[in-house]
């Protein structure tokens, strides 16, 4: 996989004090997208966000000390793409978990800046390699926009000539003081437990994490707040296209099994993941397309 030359993608797409690239770990290229409303780093390999910072706020997103930069291995944090299917394959579980969107290379299409907002556009085509994992065509876009929050939008474009069917996420790792101390609101409604693997459990009021969380919320297209008292923040995660919020923490023993995480990171984070999955596959007729979209944003709040 050889990645495009950064000084070249400066050369093409660079606007001082708005757009760079530069060479992130591993040597892949990092679009570094800056303006009056903050900073955001997207990583060509995968297609993944890997830092949001709102101007006068804290970093918004996690990335594991320990993560992984290379090829054909996800890297732990940030927002990674889960696509064409969310979790484990559902026929055949020596395919990649969470998908192959995030373990290539993408390909960046357009850079915009105006006085109030940045955007970047990147795009992944199918080729043998994927249709080796998924046989069918498809022309997959990213959209991340930065203005007064950030926006993700994830499009599925069908370029084949018959359906498919997908599940995806939006596998967002947002950063927190100490887990022990957040609360997450807007979930009040039906779970499926992916911990005990129960039938539907029902949510009854705001989420508290004391112990490993692996939910898929489902039937909500409502926005989710993480309210972080010892940052004194709190987080606004919107959504579009969805119908399943994922909540993931692995807590001790999980992190303890995951070399590219701290063994103590799963105090300083937590995800909120805006997905189809589960009840909420999305099939994509050809020439059809799906959007899905997550906007963040940061509220300071006083520390209670
Ligand atoms: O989103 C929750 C989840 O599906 C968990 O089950 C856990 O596997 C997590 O994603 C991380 O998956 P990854 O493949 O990135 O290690």
């Amino acid at each position: 996989m050889n990645f495009p030359d950064v000084a070249q993608l400066n050369k093409n797409f660079g606007a001082v004090g708005r757009i760079a690239f530069r060479a992130g770990p591993g040597g892949f290229p990092l679009a570094v997208m800056a303006n009056k409303h903050g900073a955001t780093e997207i990583s060509l390999y995968g297609g993944q966000v890997l830092s949001y910072r709102p101007t006068g706020h804290l970093p918004v997103l996690f990335v594991s000390r320990n993560a992984i930069y290379a090829h054909g291995k996800p890297i732990r944090g940030g927002i990674p793409i889960c696509w064409p299917w969310f979790g484990p394959h559902p026929d055949d579980s020596s395919r990649p978990m969470h998908g192959f969107a995030r373990l290539l290379q993408w390909h960046l299409t357009t850079v915009e800046y105006g006085a109030e907002n940045s955007e970047i556009r990147l795009c992944l085509l199918d080729d043998e390699r994927t249709r080796a994992f998924w046989p069918h065509q498809f022309e997959l876009t990213l959209r991340v926009v930065l203005d007064a929050s950030l926006r993700i939008e994830l499009t599925t474009l069908n370029t084949g000539n018959k359906p498919f069917v997908l599940t995806q996420a939006l596998h967002s790792y947002f950063s927190v003081r100490q887990i022990m101390d957040i609360s997450i609101r807007g979930l009040e409604g039906a779970y499926y437990d992916n911990v005990t693997n129960e039938n539907v459990r029902q949510q009854n009021g705001t989420i508290l994490i004391r112990n490993e969380v692996d939910r898929v919320y489902v039937n909500t297209t409502s926005d989710c707040v993480i309210n972080d008292p010892g940052l004194g923040r709190q987080i606004l995660i919107g959504k579009r296209g969805s119908h399943a919020t994922v909540i993931w923490n692995p807590w001790i023993d999980k992190s303890k099994r995951m070399t590219d995480f701290g063994d103590d990171e799963y105090t300083r984070m937590v995800c909120v993941e805006t997905a189809n999955a589960r009840d909420d596959a999305v099939s994509i007729a050809p020439g059809q397309k799906h959007t899905l979209i997550q906007t963040l944003r940061t509220d300071m709040k006083p520390k209670e």
